[in-house]
């Protein structure tokens, strides 16, 4: 299977050679090798990157220093060519001509590759023959037996194709956050309330709140004689596509979204990000997808430790049984015991001995650390942290009182400005702020942006209604921005004497086509260029990244986020998004703590598309708390009757 997520010419961050490591560029050669071959490439020129990524794997001696000795040419299979290319990447940073190779191959056939038994020679054949560029296409041509009709394609070949398409959507994919915890949640309850288990909770990446979900890993507390009767009521349990295994302490198996029927799905996707997906098509993909899991029966005494060793993260569990080594002790899913005196007990048994714990505050508090939220267990930090007592205090959802980017009917929102406004207030929320698309914008050919004359009478609009809040003693405010598009120059959208007039501009990239095909280094001085305009307030979604279905374009975020806490630093306020759509989840939760090391202020917004759509800022948060953030750095937890102020102070 061919991991997706990478399908782009690295970019060094290192400040001096060697720019890349061994690894990077067997990774480059691998992958060429498949994109000449999706370009139609003499096959000489295919197996000689075939060959010198295949030894380059199997050479043993440190790469670097072979370059260095002028050696590269004597390890077999790498010519003369290859070793120039090798030179240039770790002595310069650069790949020569293949930056323009890994942009001429349509993304769409390198998708494909996903999907099993399909090579790079039959998606050549389709996409010539056919004009196949896609999933969607290739689904379409093998259901209408266009396929089947092709030399060297049968029936039978056709046929595995449309199982693979399925099976790559239905096992092979992580789930977004959102879609991986309304399987995990319904499932939780589902094994919650069988008799005979006195707990049972989420764990794994899903408690975690990563971005994405790879499988469900949920505890239960089973006393023993009751394992058998909880076995079979968790093994019929409606919704479960498939049993993979059922022992005495592990149920494995694959859940379908039957199990979530009636819970209202709790995310909403925008146009462009649906457009970006390859339509309607995807949805349906998805609606028809399933997710693995497991679970984990043991007796009530050890559920603590089941929990703290399957919540993870493994990294995160590596430092905590370090730790325990440190002191003496044994750490594992089963107890902590002292090491002395352990003898051969082994698993369950073992736990007799070991020191108790109820909860898992009491198992941090046996190795003299506070309890770490689950979110932090990455082991970014956060064991330095809890052991010198300097954990944050994280930001919480009811701490927000508004969220600065959301949309309405005036651009490609389904919620009029009352609408959504009623939807804010019933929120408990003091502000909500507008920022429907500028006028430039269109997805798919279809103008979306709000053209001048409108926004200006929006404008009016919102100061009306909040002279009326005002008069009835509503404790509550529109604040009236705009999304504006930074246009592939940086200059922003709409004419200067417009901007100047909003409460905040959420700059943001859209046409992401032209943004891809530039650099990194480019790319970071325009958007600097667009995030320096007086108008401008706060970065919208930064990268344009789409989880599971898009890179964003090349950035160096550090740079721009080092850059936005310098303007900070001169009192003009420049706040990053957390564009808290599940789709997005962008900036990045790890840069988070850069960002507030920058003074760099974070806004958690939903960008909302319909009423429902507010909703979603309770996802930004779980990434704000990943990032370790506070109350106090998030902009939009400020009252209503002060934000308005900040920003305008901050021009
Ligand atoms: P996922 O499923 O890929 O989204 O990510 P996780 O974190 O849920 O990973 P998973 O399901 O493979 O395992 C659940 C947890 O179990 C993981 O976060 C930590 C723990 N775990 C699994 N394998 C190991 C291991 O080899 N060593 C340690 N220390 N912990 C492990
Ligand atoms: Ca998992
Ligand atoms: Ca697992
Ligand atoms: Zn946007």
């Amino acid at each position: 299977m061919v991991n997706l997520s990478s399908w782009s010419i690295p970019r060094s961050r290192r400040e001096q050679p060697p720019y890349f490591t061994k690894g990077q560029i067997i990774t480059v050669l691998e992958q060429v090798g498949i994109l000449l071959q999706l370009d139609g490439a003499n096959p000489f020129r295919v197996r000689a990157y075939e060959n010198a990524s295949r030894s380059l794997s199997s050479h043993e001696e440190d790469l670097w220093e072979t370059v260095n000795q002028g050696r590269l040419i004597d390890i077999k299979g790498i010519g003369k060519g290859i070793a120039g290319l090798i030179n240039e990447a770790m002595n310069i940073g650069t790949w020569g001509d293949l930056g323009s190779l890994y942009e001429k191959v349509p993304r769409g056939l390198i998708e494909m590759l996903g999907v099993p038994g399909l090579g790079p020679k039959r998606i050549k054949q389709f996409y010539d023959e056919l004009g196949i560029e896609n999933i969607t296409d290739l689904r379409a041509a093998a259901e209408d037996g266009e396929l089947s009709n092709l030399p060297r394609m049968g029936k039978k070949m056709e046929r595995r194709i449309l199982e693979g398409i399925d099976l790559l959507a239905r096992f092979s994919g992580r789930r977004r956050l959102d879609i991986g915890l309304l399987y995990g949640e319904a499932f939780e309850r589902r094994i919650d309330g069988i008799e005979g288990v006195q707990r049972a909770q989420l764990a794994g990446s899903a408690r975690r709140r990563k971005e994405s979900i790879g499988d469900l890993d949920v505890v239960a507390a089973v006393e023993k004689e009751n394992i058998e009767k909880v076995t079979d009521s968790i093994l019929s349990i409606p919704g479960i596509a498939e049993v993979k295994g059922a022992g005495d302490s592990k149920i494995s198996l694959i859940l379908e979204s039957t199990i979530f029927e009636d819970a209202a799905s709790n995310s909403t996707i925008d146009g462009g990000v649906l457009a970006a997906l390859g339509g309607e098509a995807w949805e349906e993909l998805e609606a028809n997808s399933t997710i693995d899991a497991q679970v984990r029966l043991v007796p009530p005494h050890v559920f603590a430790y089941t929990m703290a060793y399957f919540t993870g993260s493994k990294e995160h569990n590596v430092r905590m049984r370090q730790r325990a080594l440190d002191m003496g002790l044994r750490l594992n899913e089963f107890g902590l015991f002292p090491l002395e005196g352990l003898g051969d007990a082994k698993g369950l048994q073992a736990a007799e001995n070991g020191l108790p714990a109820f909860d898992e505050e009491e198992i941090y508090e046996h190795l003299k650390m506070k309890w770490v939220p689950p979110e932090m267990r990455e082991d970014m930090g956060e064991i330095e942290a809890s052991l010198s007592g300097n954990l944050p205090s994280l930001i919480e959802p009811v701490h927000v009182k508004g969220a600065l980017h959301n949309h309405t009917t005036a651009s490609d929102g389904t919620g009029s400005l009352s609408e959504m406004a009623e939807a804010a207030i019933d929120l408990g929320w003091e502000f909500l702020g507008i920022a429907d698309h500028s006028e430039v914008l269109n997805i798919g050919g279809r103008s979306i942006g709000v053209p001048q004359d409108k926004v200006i009478e929006q404008g009016n609009e919102i100061r009306e209604m909040n002279y009326e809040w005002e008069e009835e003693d509503t404790n509550f405010r529109l604040l009236h921005g705009s999304e504006c598009d930074i246009l592939a120059d940086g200059k922003l959208d709409y004419p200067d004497s417009i901007r100047r007039e909003f409460s905040h501009v959420v700059g943001s990239v859209h046409a992401i086509g032209s943004w891809r095909n530039r650099d990194e280094i480019e790319n970071t001085e325009i958007l600097i260029k667009a995030i320096e305009d007086p108008t401008f307030t706060i970065l919208g979604h930064p990268t344009g990244r789409i989880i599971g279905g898009r890179e964003g374009f090349p950035l160096d975020m550090h740079a721009v986020l080092r850059r936005m806490g310098e303007l900070n630093s001169e009192g003009i306020l420049k706040a990053c998004e957390i564009n808290a759509s599940p789709y997005r989840l962008d900036l990045d939760w790890r840069l988070c703590k850069f960002a507030k090391s920058q003074g760099v202020p974070i806004v958690i917004n939903p960008d909302a598309h319909s009423t429902k759509g507010l909703k979603d800022v309770w996802f930004g948060v779980q990434m704000a708390r990943k990032g370790w953030l506070e109350e106090a750095d998030v902009l939009n937890c400020l009252p209503g009757n002060v934000i308005e102020e900040r920003m305008m102070e901050g021009k």
